[in-house]
């Protein structure tokens, strides 16, 4: 097929993976900001590569022009979670999403693959608006622990040297670090509550704090340069010895400020 054809049959996939890229990251970014703990911790997106639907084609022997209609993992999504709790909830999140529809689920962690790989698959369609009209694009969806990806990672780089013949003692390695995987999981599980509750702390402080250096910049538009330093040094005290209740009076008296000069920023 010719390179100009891939590119237009790739596009609204692409257009797929990118939107999905800033939905699922600023969903991430919401959570932060207002200092509530994100089922998802990290987002990976990708589109196949040509080179990558060609070799999939072949192994399944399905015709290069039928890539399309067939496979459903052209456009992916990875979410990535800090816990295995996690997973349930993002795959439950995705459900209700109105911008998508799954399809079909697999649940590799219940199932686990002979190779050790754990991870929750979902296919969904989504829409896309091009040039040409809107699409239905199928996106392959897999939900992991930071620690199941890590696995999957070097699992699958071992699988891309080996060329698909991993050796029997690798393979029993690969099975053994699986196991230790889940077993590194269920005791992050346990002091899950504790990991949040600091996380979301952290989060807050680290919000306000942003808040803060944007609101002294912004004084700096209207108010005595000198003046603007004494708050800045300020700041600074209260930034190693205040506590977080300090910090937000601090940011209240900034906001008013700002907002009897109509200046207000975010
Ligand atoms: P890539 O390079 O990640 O895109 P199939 O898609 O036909 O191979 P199936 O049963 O239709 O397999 O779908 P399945 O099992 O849900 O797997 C699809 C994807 O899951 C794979 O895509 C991998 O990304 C991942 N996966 C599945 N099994 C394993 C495994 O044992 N190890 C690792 N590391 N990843 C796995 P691709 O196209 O194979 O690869």
């Amino acid at each position: 097929m010719e390179i100009q054809r891939w590119k237009e049959i790739l596009s609204p996939y692409d257009l797929a993976v990118k939107e999905l890229d800033v939905k699922f990251n600023h969903m991430i970014m919401e959570n932060r900001n207002i200092g509530r703990y994100s089922y998802v911790e990290r987002v990976e997106t990708r589109r196949k590569t040509i080179a990558s639907i060609i070799e999939k084609c072949k192994r399944k022997s399905i015709p290069v022009e039928s890539a399309v209609d067939v496979l459903t993992d052209i456009a992916g999504i990875r979410l990535i979670c800090q816990f295995e709790e996690d997973i349930e909830r993002v795959a439950d999140e995705i459900r209700k999403r109105p911008d998508m529809v799954v399809l079909e689920e697999k649940n590799y962690l219940q199932d686990v693959k002979d190779s050790g790989y754990r991870s929750y698959h979902m296919i969904a369609q989504y829409e896309v608006y091009t040039v040409h009209g809107s699409r239905a694009i199928p996106i392959e969806i897999q939900i992991r622990t930071l620690a199941m990806n890590f696995w999957a990672t070097i699992e699958h780089s071992l699988n891309y040297k080996y060329n698909g013949n991993v050796p029997d003692d690798v393979k029993t390695k690969l099975r053994a670090s699986s196991d230790a995987v889940l077993q590194m999981d269920q005791e992050m599980s346990s002091i899950r509550e504790d990991i949040v509750t600091a996380q979301e702390l952290f989060y807050i402080k680290a919000t306000l704090v942003k808040d803060i250096n944007n609101s002294i910049n912004n004084l700096y538009n209207y108010e005595d340069r000198a003046a603007v330093l004494n708050i800045q040094q300020e700041f600074m005290e209260l930034y190693k010895i205040g506590t977080l209740d300090e910090l937000k009076e601090f940011q209240r008296k900034l906001d008013a400020v700002a907002a009897r000069h109509g200046a207000q920023e975010v």
